[in-house]
């Protein structure tokens, strides 16, 4: 696949609050994006084995508001209707992984570990 489809499947969100693109000296647009809250939770497992094996990634982060009796407030939740329709992927949830190179969205947290976990190959690790 072109360098030019990784670069344009999800390469940016404006509903994320804050967007890191991690490299490791590979200025390259990164083949993977990993989609969560900006906390640690769920996401922060993902993005450490992505580190660990020294894997370019992006990382997109949500932010959730607190809004007092009226609760909580994300630019995700609009954003998630969209994504929902755009990607054809009813079941989107946070985390979710971009595979730009194969222009797929996974959602899921243990499918994510799976799918990246071959990505950075850590199956030929063990
Ligand atoms: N079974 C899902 C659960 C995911 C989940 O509960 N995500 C929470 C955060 S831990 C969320 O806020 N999702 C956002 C959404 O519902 O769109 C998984 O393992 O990934």
């Amino acid at each position: 696949m072109s360098g030019d489809a990784t670069a344009t499947f999800f390469a940016a969100t404006k509903a994320a609050g804050t967007t890191v693109e991690v490299d490791f000296g590979d200025k390259t647009t990164a083949k993977h994006a990993i989609g969560y809250w900006s906390i640690r939770g769920l996401g922060a497992p993902l993005a450490m084995m992505m580190c660990a094996s020294k894997t370019p990634f992006t990382l997109f982060l949500y932010d959730i508001v607190e809004k007092g009796e009226a609760g909580w407030n994300s630019d995700y939740f609009s954003a998630k209707g969209e994504y929902m329709k755009e990607y054809k992927l009813p079941l989107w949830n946070l985390p979710f992984c971009v595979d730009r190179e194969n222009k797929e969205i996974i959602v899921q947290t243990n499918a994510i570990f799976a799918h990246l976990g071959r990505a950075c190959v850590f199956n030929q690790l063990v």
